[in-house]
């Protein structure tokens, strides 16, 4: 099948370029030069970028004090099947022209949902149809599936923590839909965001009764993950509120409880997301070196928040201080597997034009590049490591190391404490660490 009939994006006739950071060509890359190699792996491996399609190709720009403002002229305004297969091409223009190696959906984002479960089903294989002529097209990849458990009024009060275990039951089979879908596109991955799995208010809420069956739908979504041969890899994304007050898997911290809770912790790894992050009080650093610690770094929503406003508000990615710290705990944890860096980014409302969605991304990416080549640059240089290696010393040989071999208790610590001098501590040396990664920014 043909691609969009008429151009989508007439200001951006090729690919975007990279052009170095002298250029001046707001359509070009200034650092994402996607075949430059650092550390033995190509930027276009390391960063694994990814378009979401719901912002970038379903939101309106609306926001609680005024409709959408967003001009996308190939939008016959309908809801209808062939006007999202249409906007498929439309997007694969898009993502081919600025050359993003992946994707990512919600089944009720690439196709319409219909007025019965068999309709809906229908609907997104018929999208499904033409997303993987696309994919075969240009090479595109799919990072990950979802499912929208959160946009029908039908989920108001959650989905696998519904108190309707009807809810439940319209999530289960939504969930297998979506994950075949995903299975036959090739995905990569399969999220899950908590998206009404919370509670607004305690006075009508059974916490447990509800974490139990949160735990019984992960379960029964994996059961069904290795009944279909389905090798992508399972994530929780974190988000501590909104929709709901207080949203379960509110950082990465409580995941990871919850995960070994109820035994998946083997099925699952995380999606962090910068906002989430910060809408929890905690850096997108925290996230990630708690979940990297955990051996559960999975893949990013590459976003940021407005400092000075506490909602999701899903900005692009620009602070270059904020991607050289993602990428340094990247690397630190040996980089993506099967996640990518996606953008789950939305364009501001008075940015309404088309091209503004170029404008957003060759940022994003740009961003993300540059922090890479500072991160690479720090690991070189090799002194901020070095520092954390030697703050830990004490644990290498002697007493340290005795505890972390778990070949001393509580008595033989209180006689080798009788008998040895106050601990002597050293500088943390923070202002020091901090001037030192000020040279490479
Ligand atoms: C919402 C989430 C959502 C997930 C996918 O805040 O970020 O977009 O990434 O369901
Ligand atoms: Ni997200
Ligand atoms: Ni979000």
């Amino acid at each position: 099948m043909a691609k969009a009939t008429k151009a989508a994006f007439p200001q951006v006739k090729k690919p975007i370029q990279y052009e170095g950071p002298d250029s001046k060509n707001p359509l070009a890359f200034k650092h994402y030069n996607a075949e430059e190699v650092i550390e033995g792996k190509t930027m276009k491996d390391h960063l694994r970028f990814s378009v979401v399609y719901w912002h970038t190709f379903r939101n309106p720009l609306s926001d609680p004090f005024g409709v959408g403002t967003a001009i996308r002229p190939w939008d016959d305004g309908t809801d209808s099947v062939k006007n999202a297969q249409n906007r498929v091409r439309v997007a694969f223009e898009f993502m081919e022209k600025l050359g993003n190696p992946y994707y990512a959906f919600h089944d009720r984002d690439v196709a319409p949902e219909g007025k019965t479960l068999a309709q809906s089903n229908k609907n997104l294989d018929a999208v499904a149809k033409v997303l993987k002529e696309e994919q075969q097209r240009t090479g595109i990849k799919l990072l990950w599936g979802t499912s929208c458990l959160f946009a029908n009024p039908r989920y108001m009060h959650g989905a696998a923590t519904s108190c309707n275990a009807d809810a439940f039951a319209y999530a289960a089979a939504q969930v297998k839909k979506c994950m075949e879908v995903t299975k036959a596109l090739g995905g990569g991955g399969f999220t899950f965001w908590g998206g009404r799995e919370g509670y607004s208010t305690l006075w009508n809420t059974d916490i447990g009764r509800e974490l139990d069956h949160l735990g019984l739908f992960l379960s029964m979504a994996a059961d069904y993950k290795k009944k279909i041969g389905f090798k992508g890899q399972f994530y929780i994304e974190p988000k501590p509120k909104e929709p709901t007050k207080h949203q379960y898997d509110s950082d990465a911290a409580a995941c990871l409880n919850f995960l070994r809770a109820y035994g998946l912790k083997k099925d699952f790894k995380l999606n962090l997301e910068t906002n989430h992050a910060t809408l929890a009080g905690h850096t997108m650093q925290h996230e990630m070196e708690v979940a990297g610690a955990a051996d559960a770094l999975g893949s990013i929503d590459a976003n940021t928040g407005d400092e000075l406003l506490g909602w999701d508000t899903d900005q692009f990615p620009t602070s270059v201080y904020l991607t050289a710290q993602c990428m340094l705990s990247l690397l630190k944890y040996g980089g993506f597997k099967t996640g990518g860096g996606n953008f789950d980014a939305k364009v501001r409302r008075e940015s309404f034009e088309p091209v503004d969605l170029f404008h957003a991304h060759i940022g994003g990416m740009d961003a993300f590049a540059r922090g890479l080549k500072i991160a690479a640059a720090i690991r070189k240089d090799g002194r901020l490591a070095e520092f954390v290696k030697n703050r830990y010393s004490s644990w290498d040989s002697g007493i340290g190391a005795k505890i972390e071999a778990k070949k001393v208790g509580f008595s033989q610590l209180e006689k080798y404490a009788l008998t040895s001098k106050e601990p002597k501590n050293v500088s943390g040396r923070q202002e020091f660490l901090e001037n030192l990664i000020n040279e490479f920014i």
